[in-house]
């Protein structure tokens, strides 16, 4: 049996430390600002990134370019037979799309997975493919065990402005009119690989709060054997506050922080909070 290479994209946003004690590859994203292009994370940081949206510049995005992700799979060791590759969801980027159409491309296998989601549910699952592949596990398993942890992941966002989602064509026109209309601030979720309302609620207090019983809910006694995330787009204070009331509530779970990086946070804007839980068997 060949060896196995883990790669994911940029928006699974693992953080640098993670990536310096773990071997895993990561194609970046990019935000477009007035015609430029700008790696995300690579050439151009998350608070660089924010400093130019509050000033009023509003930026698109792309998936990363093909032909700078066939240069990293043939950079990779010559025992590498396999690539598993983590993508964020197909409903919303091209991006799984491109790496299936590397097969024909590379020497290797590319096993393309569709996370159906993005962000910090993604780097779970990248997290889960790793642990596997470490204890030998093939291909095809981790392919298998990834398919069960997706459907065991759950993630709610609410957003400060649908406006982004709306502009950035990931949400429909119809269901931001009646959000900015009302005044709401919908809880979000992923459905069938797309971004759709999950509950309209009308503020953002009271829709943090309705996650939270979710979790209540789901998750038993003191949180032991949990993963939980929180994710935050350039509101550390949320984050923060969130962190503090999951610590208190669920003092065995694993409870981590992220960030939306540049490109999902051209699609959500600043102000966005997430919310990801599931238990993890090892
Ligand atoms: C591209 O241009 O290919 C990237 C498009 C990214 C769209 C992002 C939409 C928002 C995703 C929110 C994820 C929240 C996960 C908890």
């Amino acid at each position: 049996m060949g060896n196995i290479a883990i790669l994911t994209d940029s928006t699974a946003y693992l953080s640098d430390d993670f990536l310096a004690r773990h071997d895993v590859h990561v194609a970046p994203l990019s935000v477009i600002f007035d015609g430029a292009s700008y790696r995300e994370s690579i050439d151009m940081s998350t608070e660089a990134f924010y400093e130019r949206i509050e000033a009023g510049n509003l930026p698109t995005t792309s998936q990363p370019v093909i032909g700078e992700t066939v240069e990293l799979i043939e950079s990779l060791p010559d025992d590498v037979t396999d690539v598993i590759a983590i993508t964020l969801s197909s409903g919303i980027s091209g991006t799984y799309q491109s790496m299936v159409a590397l097969n024909d491309m590379v020497d290797v296998t590319v096993h393309a997975f569709d996370s159906e989601i993005s962000c910090m549910p993604q780097a779970f699952m990248v997290e889960e493919a790793l642990h596997l592949r470490d204890n030998g596990a093939t291909p095809e398993e981790i392919i298998a065990r990834l398919e069960t942890v997706r459907d065991s992941i759950r993630a709610y966002f609410v957003v400060d402005d649908l406006d982004h989602l709306q502009r950035g064509g990931r949400l429909s026109a119809a269901q931001a009119l009646v959000g900015s209309f009302l005044q709401i601030k919908p809880v979000l979720h992923f459905q069938d690989k797309l971004i759709v309302p999950f509950e309209k609620i009308r503020t953002y207090k009271k829709a943090v709060r309705r996650i939270e019983e979710m979790m209540d809910e789901s998750i038993a006694g003191d949180g032991e054997g949990y993963c939980i995330g929180i994710i935050h787009a350039n509101c550390p204070e949320r984050q923060a506050e969130e962190i503090a009331s999951m610590k208190q509530k669920f003092p065995k779970a694993h409870i981590s922080g992220s960030h939306f990086g540049p490109v999902i946070g051209t699609h959500l804007g600043p102000g966005a909070i997430g919310i990801t839980w599931y238990r993890r068997e090892w």
